[in-house]
């Protein structure tokens, strides 16, 4: 059994047909949630499972679910997701959902039957960058959010979640929450420059640091560009420059772990000569310790009351998604830094920068993850990239993980 090993050729052919699906300039995918493109890529994934004979539910929120269905009790899961940002890599998700597949086809083709069933979930709207919070589709089969609410959510676009999935036809009826599998395992590309400037090919993750989305929205008063006096303006993209700045400025001053982006600013009227009527700006803001955490939002958020003040405008701020920190489970970590080292590997001990379907599962069962490399530390990006023979390597602790989580009584 040791010996056994994945087809790496299988997997990348896989990775490739589905990465040609929805390309960008640069090589990488733009499949946002639940658009046409990501309907395309679930059509494809189902078909693979299928070949494989895999018993396959969607979801009440569009959660695709394939079992193999050997063996008593309930599943050992991998697993991750298939929608992308929008300059999204080939590997960010899609590399989880299919060394899954190519696992359960080497088994498969070695007449290797594992005393329990076998399945691999793809997540809906993991990146949640269509529709907030990120992680949804995980979150909702742990139980986490509800469906009613789940399905209510409006996308940046417009249209409603639930609308969303009728429309591509992925509104399943498998109900949420779901049965907790007896344990979760994902092999995910780091997506950042950790492993690489360590020199070392895998990550045996401990868990995942706390995440704070929020949208703010700034009402001032547009205003002519050339006749308004600076003492008469109540300019809300002053605020959302000043704001940025500050959140900039906190994670240099926290240090650490602590990271700040503002990735999406839209203005109105946007137009040259117009002083804007109102601003809204996404504030991502994220750390490995919690009370850090709550530290920044606070500090955020009295700044924001100053600035607003001072500005003349008026503020309002909508969480969009806020996850605690996540410890994994020290026995699934271990089972997975023994089988890197059986296949002659170091691994790094690291928490995830990066959200991830797992930190969901964790909630109801054992869970670890499996890091690779991101060459230049490089994702969200269409020039990602893992080289095939991690990736190969990546699937192999996985292959080998996941036998061993089956014959693991965690009671
Ligand atoms: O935002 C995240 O960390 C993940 O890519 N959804
Ligand atoms: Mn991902
Ligand atoms: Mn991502």
């Amino acid at each position: 059994m040791k010996s056994l090993r994945i087809n790496g050729q299988r997997l990348m052919d896989r990775i490739m047909a589905l990465a040609a699906i929805s390309p960008i300039e640069g090589g990488g995918n733009c499949r946002l949630a639940l658009t046409d493109e990501d309907k395309e890529g679930r059509d494809l994934v189902v078909t693979w499972m299928k070949d494989l004979g895999l018993e396959i539910s969607i979801d009440v929120v569009g959660n695709i679910i394939g079992v193999w269905n050997v063996g008593s009790g309930a599943s050992v899961m991998t697993g991750s997701h298939i929608d992308t940002v929008r300059t999204g890599g080939k590997y960010d998700g899609n590399l989880g959902v299919l060394a899954g597949l190519e696992v359960i086809e080497t088994l498969q083709q070695a007449g290797v039957t594992p005393s329990r069933p076998i399945s691999v979930g793809v997540f809906t709207d993991e990146e949640g960058a269509r529709f907030a919070p990120d992680m949804l589709g995980s979150l909702v089969f742990v139980g986490g959010l509800s469906v009613e609410e789940a399905l209510d959510i409006r996308a940046i676009d417009g249209p409603r979640l639930g609308d969303e999935l009728q429309r591509i036809g992925y509104a399943g009826n498998t109900p949420c929450p779901q049965r907790p599998p007896h344990a979760f395992v994902e092999l995910h590309i780091e997506q950042g420059p950790l492993l690489e400037a360590n020199g070392v090919r895998f990550g045996a993750v401990t868990g995942v640091q706390g995440i704070s989305w929020q949208e703010l929205t700034i009402i001032g008063q547009s205003n002519h560009a050339g006749t308004t006096p600076m003492r008469l303006r109540r300019d809300p993209v002053v605020v959302v420059a000043e704001v940025a700045k500050f959140l900039h400025d906190l994670a240099l001053r926290f240090g650490d772990n602590q990271v700040c982006t503002v990735g999406k600013i839209d203005v109105h009227p946007s137009l040259i000569n117009v002083v804007a009527a109102k601003a809204t700006m996404t504030l991502d803001v994220r750390n490995t310790d919690e009370m850090l955490l709550r530290k920044a939002e606070e500090e955020i958020s009295s700044f924001i009351a100053d600035i607003g003040k001072r500005e003349g405008v008026t503020t309002s701020a909508r969480t969009l998604a806020r996850f605690e920190p996540v410890q994994f489970d020290q026995r699934v970590i271990d089972i997975i830094h023994r089988h890197a080292t059986d296949l002659g590997e170091t691994v790094q001990f690291m928490p995830s920068g990066a959200g991830h379907d797992a930190q969901m599962l964790a909630r109801v069962c054992p869970t670890a993850m499996i890091f690779t490399q991101s060459k230049d530390g490089l994702s969200h990006n269409a020039a990602e990239y893992t080289s095939p023979e991690d990736l190969e390597d990546g699937a192999n602790i996985l292959l080998h993980t996941m036998l061993t989580l089956a014959e693991t009584d965690f009671s």
